[in-house]
């Protein structure tokens, strides 16, 4: 029988910066999703990818003085090489600098002009910047922009639009018809109050002052507003096109889950639809907006030093443990907290205690009494059912949680059927049991109640800590790893395990927290030290800026002091032109009629003109010195009036 396909996406994520353990949050939450999939038996297509178009990256990469394509790809690398570190199961990786996203982009683009739902017209408004979006005044908090609370300023574009509003009453009616559509409810019903009963504006798609974005084909001034170019990757990956639909876009579309971020819905619950229906495509099936990763009290910024990346983490707990915090820490509807405190004590009392020792005393155990190698002889007593019937409901939870993309509970059942297991251990107590020559037999199959449930443990988590769950396959010696073999305890007959060794050592909080303020101060250090190079950089001008300065060779023809006026000499200086032009410059503390007449002279000549005690001043000579003023002069004779460049 052929597989059911499921094809999930993330976000696409921007290609300004390294990802932060917010971003990367999302991919490490699509792959648990993914790969229970997979476990559950269908054929799975996963997407993710980068943004890289767009104003705030041209500025990124003008700051970093290179070409915006070389700043993509720079970050791009970064971001997949965190992806895989983080042992995401991405199908595919998309950029969408990528030639034939940027072809269909403009194909999408073309088509929905031809067929009269994208238009020219002028955009008037509030722009935020960063954002890339406009606003209506009425969708400003406070006059500022509603997605990042940041300044909006006042633009004016010629551009295009794209008619949301003809769209309007379809995507409400396809929204009321399928209430599962986008989840959670609250923060859907937060887009129909805000965005859509008011009524949606159309949109603006295309800009013109700046160029790094896909080019409007037909009208190379303009390039496709972003979220147009992003939004289109969900099934440009797929090869969608207009003329030719290659099979992954027939086999895979449409998306039964995209999953974003909360702050992103709005673009994923309205535009996303409304691009589709414009192009008669099917709707995806499910969204879903995770909430955010909060550091503590305090909002994420570099110069705090709270800036936690995957890495970083990865390197201090392991990859595991980081996808299990983020995982178990972020609830359905909620936003999540991180805190290096919250993931040690997580680390100490879920890792180390309770899965860690549980794998780690039941291989002990076996090894110890039996050499590693029994038959369960099946020596039940009534205290055995309930660990079995947690075992089988453990499988049925967990699987229901996560058709319902409830993953942190899915987490959550695991580990509390690991706690179910060590107590089953306090309440066997195979240490008495191991003591007793006849209770050799009910020591084998308590020991074997515990591996087998161990290795349910290892099926389940294979989609949540890939390595954890190969390891723990490895020490109980089990090949038996599909969510079919654990709709049935009791399986594996024949015990062998491996040696025993810890999944997760103990952290020794302290010293551990000792480092991690040294690596928040250097990262202090570290932003300062960016801060200080973009001071330094907003200091330089460009070569056009200094040529807008015109300097020239002057020679002084007349001397006099300006009445009631110590520091001011007037001066009569030739430039070449047809009449002298009179200066007047605050030197007379160091020059006279006597040092300075006949002198040749740098002189600022097209500085406004103003006026000094009444005298209007034509120019600026040149000096250097505070305390001691020399002008500046030249070596040789030139004409007066020669270019100074
Ligand atoms: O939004 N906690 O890219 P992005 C959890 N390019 N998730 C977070 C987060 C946090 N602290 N911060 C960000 C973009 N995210 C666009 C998407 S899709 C066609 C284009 C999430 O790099 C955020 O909500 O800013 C988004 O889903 C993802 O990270 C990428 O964010």
């Amino acid at each position: 029988m052929e597989k059911p396909k499921y094809y999930i996406t993330t976000a696409i994520a921007y290609a300004s910066r390294k990802p932060h353990i917010g971003n990367t949050y999302e991919i490490i939450l699509t792959d648990a999703i993914a790969r229970f999939k997979r476990l559950q038996g269908y054929d799975v297509y996963f997407l993710t990818g980068t943004d890289e178009h767009g104003e705030k990256i041209q500025q990124l990469a003008e700051n970093s003085k290179i070409q915006p394509k070389e700043y993509v790809d720079k970050v791009a690398d970064e971001i997949k090489g965190i992806w895989n570190l983080m042992d995401t199961s991405y199908d595919k990786f998309i950029r969408t600098t990528d030639d034939y996203h940027e072809e269909t982009v403009q194909k999408i683009f073309k088509r929905l002009y031809e067929q009269g739902d994208i238009y020219k017209g002028y955009y008037e408004g509030a722009y935020c910047t960063p954002c890339e979006s406009f606003f209506t005044e009425t969708q400003l908090v406070d006059g500022k922009c509603p997605d990042c609370g940041r300044e909006v300023t006042q633009a004016r574009e010629e551009a295009y639009f794209f008619k949301m509003s003809k769209y309007q009453d379809r995507l409400m009616k396809h929204i009321e018809d399928n209430p599962d559509f986008v989840f959670p409810e609250s923060r859907k019903k937060e887009i129909v109050n805000n965005f859509l009963k008011p009524g949606l504006q159309d949109l603006c798609v295309s800009r013109t002052s700046f160029n790094w974005g896909v080019p409007v084909s037909f009208d190379n001034k303009h390039v496709v507003y972003v979220w147009i170019d992003a939004l289109s990757n969900y099934i440009t990956a797929l090869g969608y096109k207009e003329d030719s639909k290659e099979n992954n876009y027939l086999k895979y579309w449409p998306a039964d889950l995209h999953v974003i971020g909360k702050d992103i819905l709005r673009f994923h619950m309205i535009y996303w639809p409304i691009m589709l229906m414009a192009l008669g495509e099917e709707l995806p099936k499910h969204i879903y907006a995770h909430g955010w990763f909060l550091f503590g009290e305090d909002k994420m910024s570099k110069s705090k030093g709270n800036v936690i990346y995957a890495d970083y983490l990865a390197k201090k707990f392991g990859v595991d443990a980081t996808r299990f915090y983020c995982l178990s820490e972020m609830s359905f509807a909620q936003d999540g907290n991180i805190t290096y405190d919250n993931i040690i004590t997580k680390y100490n009392s879920e890792l180390a205690n309770t899965l860690g020792n549980l794998v780690n005393r039941t291989v002990a155990m076996a090894n110890k009494y039996f050499d590693g190698k029994f038959t369960n002889p099946d020596i039940t007593e009534e205290i055995d059912k309930d660990l079995i019937n947690n075992a089988l409901s453990m499988v049925d939870n967990v699987e229901k949680y996560m058709n319902e993309i409830r993953v942190a509970d899915a987490v959550s059942e695991i580990f509390t059927f690991a706690r179910r297991c060590n107590k089953y251990i306090d309440e066997t107590m195979p240490w008495a049991l191991a003591k007793d020559e006849e209770k050799q037999d009910r020591l084998k199959t308590v020991l074997f109640n515990l591996i087998e449930s161990i290795r349910f443990i290892a099926v389940l988590l294979s989609a949540f800590m890939p390595q954890t769950s190969e390891k723990i396959f490895n020490q109980i010696n089990s090949q038996e790893k599909t969510l079919e073999s654990i709709r049935e305890f009791g399986k594996d007959i024949n015990i062998e395990v491996g040696r025993a060794e810890p999944l997760f050592v103990r952290i020794e909080e302290e010293k551990l927290m000792e480092e991690i303020k040294q690596d928040m101060e250097k990262q202090i250090e570290e932003a300062n030290k960016e801060n200080e190079v973009k001071e330094e950089k907003t200091n330089l001008i460009s070569i056009d800026e200094f040529d807008k300065v015109e300097l020239k060779l002057g020679k002084v023809l007349k001397v006099e002091k300006v009445e009631k006026a110590d520091k001011l000499l007037k001066l009569e200086v030739d430039l070449g032109e047809e009449n002298p032009r009179t200066i007047v410059s605050g030197i007379a503390k160091w020059y006279n009629e006597e040092n300075l007449t006949g002198k040749l002279v740098v002189v600022v000549t097209n500085l406004k003109p103003v006026k000094l005690r009444g005298i209007e001043s034509n120019g600026m000579l040149i000096a250097a010195g505070e305390e001691d003023v020399r002008l500046l002069t030249i070596d040789g004779e030139l004409q007066a009036g020669t270019e100074i460049h």
